[in-house]
């Protein structure tokens, strides 16, 4: 009897702890399953490492990504457009659930982006603008007013010169030719300076957003071929459409004996920190701020597309201008 009872009592045991186990197994395979479903995948297609700027963004839509526990592919494409165009595919072969890109061109964007509709994969522009005649290709932009941006230079540039007579020669550095940053920089400039006859710009050459081809550009715009003040070959104004390229063209001035921020006035546009040390030093004259900082507003707009709410189709950062005539101390001191 005692023998019966005995084996009763260790088979009750054992299904108490095969019930007790499998629950938890139970469990645990619920909670994968419904992490599973949440983690959003987001694949971003970044353009390159061009600028500091570039560089920040990269940082803060990583980690943005990380807060928000949004599964992120990064890619890299080194400045090429192509190779952007193969991480969409990829990042559409592998179904992410949205797809964003920081477009190196406007042009050249209508077959990836119709491949990634057929699938039904959203897609949301990354501080650059693409430009197309197909309808809907992307569900947002977020990033800055460009053309703004240029007016903002042009308008600083107007006021500084007001009361002066004679004319004012103008080189501006461009950024990469065929993106919207350089397009519409330039675009919003002319727009402000274009009815005073007195802004010339004399030269207008691409630097590629890159400190050293900023360096580059710059030195050749001073050799004695274009640069001869004899003979009244001079300069005025240095619009550099990004601060790395004022930067390097910063150098190039100082090794032939210019003072840039007192014998040319310069104008340059994001605000990174070795540009805002450049304004305090009087190097610089006006920076019209671009921030790099999209990450959190770009993972907050992700997950309403996914939770499938109507999203804005523009979204603009608030940015401002920072001019030589700002208290030193009233000007920020950025992480980059
Ligand atoms: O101004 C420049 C960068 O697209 C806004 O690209 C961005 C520009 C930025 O390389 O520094």
């Amino acid at each position: 009897m005692r023998k019966v009872l005995l084996v009763l009592l260790a088979a009750l045991v054992l299904s108490l702890l095969r019930s007790v186990y499998s629950a938890r197994r139970f469990g645990d395979e619920d909670k994968a399953a419904e992490e599973f479903e949440s983690k959003i995948v987001l694949g971003f297609a970044q353009l390159g490492a061009e600028s500091e700027w570039r560089s920040s963004s990269s940082a803060s839509i990583k980690e943005a990504a990380r807060k928000y526990g949004v599964e992120l592919m990064f890619e890299n494409a080194q400045q090429k457009q192509e190779n952007q165009i193969k991480a969409i595919r990829s990042f559409i072969a592998h179904r992410v659930d949205v797809i964003a890109f920081s477009p190196v061109v406007e042009l050249g964007w209508d077959n990836v982006l119709l491949e990634a509709k057929a699938e039904g994969i959203p897609v949301i522009l990354v501080d650059r603008h693409i430009r197309t005649d197909a309808e809907r290709l992307y569900a947002a932009f977020i990033g800055s007013d460009f053309i703004e941006e240029g007016r903002k230079a042009g308008r600083w540039l107007l006021e500084k010169f007001r009361n002066s007579e004679g004319e004012v020669k103008i080189v501006e550095l461009r950024g990469t030719d065929g993106s919207s940053p350089t397009k519409d920089r330039a675009e919003g400039f002319r727009e402000m300076i274009g009815n005073d006859g007195r802004f010339l710009i004399v030269r207008s050459l691409s630097g590629d957003f890159m400190r050293s081809k900023g360096r580059e550009v710059m030195e050749e715009v001073l050799s004695p071929a274009y640069y001869n003040p004899s003979a009244g070959m001079t300069l005025d104004v240095l619009f550099a459409h990004n601060d790395d390229m004022a930067m390097g063209a910063i150098e190039a001035m100082e090794e032939h004996g210019l003072r840039p921020g007192r014998d040319v006035v310069v104008i340059s546009v994001d605000a990174q920190r070795s540009a805002l040390e450049a304004l305090r030093n009087g190097k610089i004259n006006c920076i019209v701020e671009c921030t790099p900082y999209i990450g959190e507003r770009l993972m907050d707009l992700v997950r309403q597309l996914v939770a499938g709410y109507e999203i804005p189709s523009t979204i603009y950062s608030e940015e401002t201008v920072f001019t030589e005539d700002d208290p030193v101390e009233s000007l920020p001191v950025r992480p980059y």
